[in-house]
């Protein structure tokens, strides 16, 4: 009786819609080269030595998502192999295809989750179709898509659902004709489809959907009709014993490792607990690779289970905030998390890079050059607009800019790499240690060539803060750098609105520079995800605590702790909500510390980069 109690409150009031497009990365080289559809030719998008993704048609040959490429190309002789290490034009699609998707909402609530997949909350939208359905001619119904213009839409079938259904019995689904909660999904699931007919014959890509609730429902349910299909969760989500209730049933058979949300280490204490001993992991799997699999049912049924058991299995230091209730939620399949904002400028945006060996001045200075370079070139694509009020200064080559908004502060972080120990192995380590500096308003100024801008960035900010970061004599190595702009403030687009040019810009700049100087301290290391292998001997004594600053960093995605070359990563999603489902034969891996996935060394810089989340 305890468990009934403690059943979470359901708020069934939203609809939310899923999205996640087909074979992402290939669909972007498709896009690009639209004869490998129109002739069927397989194509793969490599990095490293793995092809991270593959089109339908390499799929049907029997190439999987993560495999060797040389695997590959011994299944698939004529492969074609396009180099994806550059994340550009996938990043550069992934906002495109979201600024298309979110014009469906009407209250502005679309989010990204990593390049690929979007949530969309169009409760409104649905609401406001539902009052006006006229309930003698359903069949024979207008969706009304835009609220200005009453004859934007299309005409639908609304008393049918559109697409495929999840229910557990299937064919069995219990007649709901008068339940409001079927009729809203009804109308939900019309306008998924129309979404991913209009992405398709406008964009070209195809996008698999899920229709229900909540964030976690309609990703879940998303997922069990791919690719190209739609799948929406049926009633009852309640009404009903708990455990009889749709989302609950649906959950029930789930690893406890793949809901989203509970991450690895939770689902490690989950088995541990189920299981009552250590658990077990397959290492030749890939992906939610445990020998017991324990199921969410497996949880839920264990005795004693409720709030207070699991807070106490999983409280303690460093857990976050009503874990147990979190938890405890998703279990039966209640996520009351709101779909998150459209956000016109990123929260901050930072580039990285990570290395095998940095450990000299000279090469030390290069790759600031190289990741300054790049900063300033994203500042430029996310944070100016063109402006015409002939008030401010053209950019070097082109129409007239200006910042709608802009970063107060830069900071630099580094991740150290822990010394040999006397056994001659190297502990790993994800520790990373940061300055921030009140960004130099020098670095707002379109009229100065970018090459001076970053000269004068390394010779009077960057050095100096690596040389305040690093004061050890014995000089260092370093495996990661990450140059990033935070403190973002977007009233710059009032102030130019009130026709302020870009002299009065910096000199406010330089205003809001010292009014929200951040402190020049070093920030602690970063151990929210503990290391597979503690690190010893790094980071020692040298770490002042200051909270702000702190929180900022943690916004940081990739800090994941496995080997990484070549990222870049630019941070505007506080999401913890990944995971992937692919399924790959391959040995000596190592669980992600994210989404606990087991990533073989070689293709875990290409899953690291899976987690980066591109920016708004
Ligand atoms: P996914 O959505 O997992 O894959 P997908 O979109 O290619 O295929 P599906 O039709 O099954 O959804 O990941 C999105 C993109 O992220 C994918 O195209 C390539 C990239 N990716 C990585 O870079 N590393 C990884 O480890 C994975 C899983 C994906
Ligand atoms: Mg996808």
């Amino acid at each position: 009786m305890d468990v009934i109690l403690d059943i979470p409150k359901r708020h069934d009031d939203r609809i939310i819609l899923h999205f996640d497009y087909d074979c992402f990365y290939a669909a972007v080289v498709e896009a690009e080269r639209p004869e490998i559809k129109e002739m069927s030719l397989p194509l793969a998008v490599q990095q490293k030595q793995i092809i991270v993704t593959c089109n339908y048609e390499a799929r049907r040959r029997g190439l999987k998502k993560l495999q060797l490429i040389s695997e590959a190309k011994r299944i698939c002789p004529d492969l074609i192999i396009v180099l994806g290490e550059d994340l550009t034009r996938f990043r550069d699609a992934s906002k495109k295809l979201y600024g298309f998707l979110q014009q469906f909402t009407w209250n502005r609530r679309a989010e990204r989750l990593g390049f690929d997949e979007v949530f969309l909350d169009v409760t409104e939208v649905i609401n406001e179709n539902l009052k006006l359905l006229n309930s003698n001619n359903l069949r024979s119904s207008f969706f009304h898509l835009s609220q200005k213009d009453p004859l934007e839409g299309f005409t639908y079938d609304a008393a049918t659902i559109c697409g495929h259904t999840y229910y557990p019995e299937q064919g069995k689904a219990p007649n709901l004709l008068d339940d409001l909660l079927l009729q809203r999904l009804i109308i939900g699931s019309h306008l998924a489809q129309h979404i991913r007919c209009s992405l398709e014959s406008s964009h070209g890509y195809t996008a698999t959907a899920g229709v229900s609730t909540s964030k976690l429902l309609s990703k879940l349910v998303g997922n069990v009709n791919k690719p190209n299909g739609q799948t929406t969760l049926l009633p009852p989500y309640t009404g009903l014993e708990p455990a009889l209730c749709v989302p609950a049933r649906f959950l029930a058979a789930f690893d406890i490792g793949s809901v989203p949300g509970i991450g690895f280490k939770t689902s490690h204490k989950l088995r541990k607990h189920v299981l009552q001993t250590e658990p077990k992991y397959d290492e030749s799997l890939i992906y939610g690779g445990t020998l017991e699999s324990v199921s969410v049912r497996d949880v839920r049924d264990s005795p004693g289970m409720g709030v207070k058991l699991l807070s106490q299995i999983l409280g303690g230091h460093g857990s976050s905030h009503n874990i147990g209730g979190r938890v405890w939620n998703l279990l039966w399949g209640v996520d009351n998390s709101n779909v998150t904002e459209t956000r016109s400028v990123p929260r901050q945006i930072s580039i990285e890079d990570s290395y095998l060996r940095l450990d000299n001045e000279m090469q030390v200075k290069q790759e600031f050059r190289t990741l300054a370079t790049s900063l300033l070139r994203r500042m430029h694509t996310d944070l100016l607009e063109e402006h015409d009020n002939g008030l401010l200064e053209a950019g070097p080559d082109g129409p007239q800019k200006r910042w709608i908004a802009w970063p107060r502060s830069i900071r630099l972080s580094t991740r150290p790499r822990p010394p040999v120990g006397p056994d001659g192995t190297r502990a790993r380590s994800f520790a990373r240690i940061s300055r921030s500096a009140p960004l130099p308003s020098f670095m707002l100024n379109l009229s100065t060539p970018a090459k001076d801008i970053v000269e004068r960035l390394i010779l009077e900010i960057i050095w100096p803060m690596f040389k305040r970061l690093h004061p050890e004599k014995q000089g260092w190595d370093l495996s990661l750098v990450n140059l990033g702009v935070t403190n973002m403030d977007e009233g710059a687009v009032n102030a130019t609105d009130s026709r302020v040019d870009i002299g009065t810009l910096l000199r406010r700049q330089e205003g809001v520079g010292k009014e929200w100087r951040v402190e020049d301290k070093d920030v602690p290391p970063d151990f929210t995800d503990e290391p597979l292998v503690p690190s010893k001997g790094v980071n020692e004594g040298c770490m002042v605590k200051d909270e702000a600053e702190h929180q900022d960093f943690e916004a940081v995605p990739g800090k994941l702790g496995i080997p990484l070359v070549n990222a870049v990563t630019e941070d505007d999603n506080d999401s913890d909500w990944e995971f992937s489902d692919a399924n790959t034969n391959l040995s000596t891996a190592t669980p992600c510390p994210v989404c606990g996935s087991f990533i073989p060394i070689f293709a875990a810089a290409a899953h690291e980069r899976f987690h980066v989340f591109g920016d708004g």
